[in-house]
């Protein structure tokens, strides 16, 4: 038991002596987002709990101020990433603008959504918590493809931790037993093809007769069709078992629903170091837009190579 086990520590360690482009700075950021979301695990799985517990409206099951579970997380997330020392701005999709870290000499700008998908914490459906780290040289808007480092946390059936500093995509799952995250997907590829396309069908409406005569054509194959509403999960579900998630722009979104910077990019760097395709904008390449500012938003399609080309055959 344990004896080959790597935990996400080790192998933080291990990436920085092999990879000059992992410092110091960045293992202690990606480090300090390992502590703060195993905090953030435990208060998402015991959120059911705080209505009852925190009936008194003073203090919850954690003895912390009854409060939205989105609120904590980003303030939570805001004060440890701040005290590390390694951060001069950060940007959260809870805040509207960026905060510079006053007399800070860190290296590194984080943009994060600290609770992807929070609106599904009440029925119990899986959510995340995304980041992306940039160096603060190139400033607040950098393409994509200036990532240092991103991932995601998905609190699911188990929470696990999956992030790329361009060396590929790795997983860790949290062993509640010893508090830990250790190694249990190395090495993440997305599958070849799948069988499985993710995306909100209400909205087929407002989608255009293209995206429509791709989703009719679907319906005569034999895919199946799967929607979480949380991206991290919808994601994650594609970098396993292979097919196609969109969340693409409509009539009702023009412009895309996602945020470019702390949702897109993120997952937009993880497909391409996993062997997928992504797409934003005019099916392009999103991490090759400079974004016009921080909370930009994006059309998003992401998935296996043989699901994308099929898709882009009905554009
Ligand atoms: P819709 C959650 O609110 C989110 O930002 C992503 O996590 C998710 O993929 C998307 O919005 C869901 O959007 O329009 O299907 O509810």
């Amino acid at each position: 038991m344990y004896k080959n086990a790597v935990t996400l520590t080790d192998f933080l360690l291990e990436d920085e002596r092999k990879n000059d482009k992992t410092t110091l700075g960045l293992t202690i950021l990606l480090h300090q987002i390992e502590n703060v979301t195993k905090i953030i695990a435990a208060h998402v799985k015991a959120s059911g709990l705080v209505d009852i517990i925190g009936a008194t409206g003073k203090t919850n099951v954690f003895g912390d101020q009854v409060q939205k579970l989105d609120e904590f997380s980003n303030k939570l997330l805001f004060d440890m990433l701040k005290s590390t020392g390694q951060v001069h701005a950060l940007v959260s999709e809870e805040m509207e603008k960026e905060v510079i870290v006053e007399n800070s000499k860190g290296d590194y700008i984080v943009y994060f959504d600290p609770l992807d998908g929070s609106s599904n914490v009440e029925s119990n459906i899986p959510i995340g918590t995304i980041f992306s780290i940039y160096h603060k040289d190139g400033g607040l808007l950098q393409k994509g493809n200036k990532q240092i480092a991103a991932g995601y946390v998905l609190y699911g059936s188990s929470v696990i931790f999956v992030y790329t500093s361009g060396s590929g995509v790795n997983g860790f799952t949290l062993d509640p037993g010893i508090g830990a995250f250790l190694l249990s997907h190395p090495d993440i590829k997305i599958p070849k093809e799948g069988k499985i396309y993710s995306i909100n069908e209400a909205y087929e409406p407002t989608f255009d007769r293209k995206l429509q005569n791709y989703l009719k054509n679907l319906k005569n194959g034999d895919s199946v069709a799967r929607y979480v509403g949380t991206l991290a999960a919808d994601a994650h579900r594609t970098f396993i078992k292979g097919g196609i998630f969109l969340h693409p722009a409509s009539s009702k979104n023009p412009e895309g629903k996602l945020r470019l910077m702390l949702e897109v990019n993120p997952f937009a760097f993880l497909t391409f170091q996993a062997g997928g395709i992504a797409l934003g904008a005019n099916n392009k390449n999103p991490l090759s837009i400079t974004p016009k500012h921080i909370h930009v938003r994006s059309p998003f399609v992401m998935g296996s190579p043989k699901n994308a080309k099929a898709y882009l055959s009905f554009q």
